[in-house]
């Protein structure tokens, strides 16, 4: 390959964040210095909502914050030494949800956001603004520029958007279903395609395969274009010896069916030369039994350590999704 490469990564919150920041790390490393023409993160929208008048975008902050080293890894979400004064006051004005806390440094990201919306950005040219604050060393694309919402639908018929499942009953109330509600009127973002197609590697990142690279997988043409791009398409799995590193993914996976195991999610993004996404899966050492598995599937597995403790094990993972997909 002559040149910078070009590497495209789906991701969502946490997980996707510090493997975003690790593939960074890992460019560079090889001498590349502007990793934002090099890197391109198409961040999963499903999670966004309406709330107290101002839009939020959890994975999309997750990821520029985490970029932007400004980001509350403590909690995983929300700005590092944020301060709570108006989500106390909203509280009190019986506004917002109760169980879901807006930090003041947070809500200026969500202000600004807004804002620009309503005077007609949209929110790729959002986004693209938002960019610019910080040297973030990667362009990052919504997967959408329509709203599309993650609903959970219970068991008894009910519907729940998916921050409420999530942060108000910790996933414990038992989906029957999880839906892309608008999913069928989106298309990929501007720029999202055209990238998926003139790239190098295609990485997937170790996020919730059900509701955080389903609803990027969900989008229509999404997966034509991955399946049609001649770059390697490389996954990395989000489970490590038979469990979910943290949230609570496995209990996404038993919703719509699929084990809690490395190889069950590499079935579920398929091998490409079968209808899939995947040419190669990263596995941990701990579920090195699963590759004979995985290569079963038509998927070119490759055992590798995944636990992003900290930074330099998430530059070894980025270099390994790197070396998986030949550049
Ligand atoms: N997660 C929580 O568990 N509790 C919260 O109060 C909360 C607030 C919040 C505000 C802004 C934001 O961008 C994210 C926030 N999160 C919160 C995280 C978020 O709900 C999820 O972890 C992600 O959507 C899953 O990727």
């Amino acid at each position: 390959m002559t040149g910078s490469p070009r590497i495209v990564v789906l991701a969502g919150g946490v997980g996707g964040s510090r493997f975003v920041l690790g593939v960074r790390a890992a460019l560079r490393a090889r001498g590349i210095d502007d990793t934002a023409a090099a890197l391109t993160v198409v961040v999963n929208t499903g999670d966004d909502l309406w709330l107290s008048g101002v839009r939020l975008q959890p994975d999309v902050d997750s990821i520029t914050y985490a970029l932007a080293g400004v980001n509350d890894t403590e909690r995983g979400w929300g700005r590092q030494g944020d301060s709570e004064r108006v989500n106390h006051e909203l509280q009190e004005w019986g506004a917002g949800w109760p169980w879901f806390t807006l930090g003041d440094l947070d809500l200026g990201t969500h202000l600004a956001r807004t804002g620009w919306l309503r005077v007609g950005l949209t929110p790729a040219q959002v986004l693209e603004r938002m960019s610019h604050r910080w040297d973030l060393g990667a362009r990052l694309l919504p997967m959408t520029d329509a709203e599309v919402d993650t609903v959970v639908v219970l068991q008894d018929g009910s519907r729940l958007h998916f921050q409420e499942w999530w942060t108000r009953h910790r996933a414990t109330l038992a989906p029957a279903r999880f839906e892309n509600a608008g999913i069928e009127a989106a298309a990929p973002a501007p720029g999202v395609a055209e990238a998926i197609a003139e790239a190098d590697a295609v990485l997937i990142a170790p996020s919730n395969p059900v509701v955080s690279i389903g609803p990027i997988l969900a989008v229509p043409r999404m997966r034509e274009a991955l399946r049609a791009t001649d770059a390697s398409v490389v996954g990395v799995s989000p489970i490590i010896g038979g469990k979910v590193v943290r949230g609570m993914a496995d209990v996404c996976l038993t919703a719509i069916g699929v084990e809690t195991s490395a190889s069950a999610v590499a079935a579920l993004y398929g091998a490409r030369e079968r209808d899939g996404l995947l040419d190669s899966w990263l596995l941990a050492e701990e579920d090195e039994a699963a590759a004979d598995e995985v290569a079963g599937l038509g998927i070119r597995p490759l055992v590798r350590p995944l636990w992003m403790t900290d930074a330099a094990r998430s530059a070894a993972l980025g270099a390994a999704a790197l070396d998986a997909a030949g550049v």
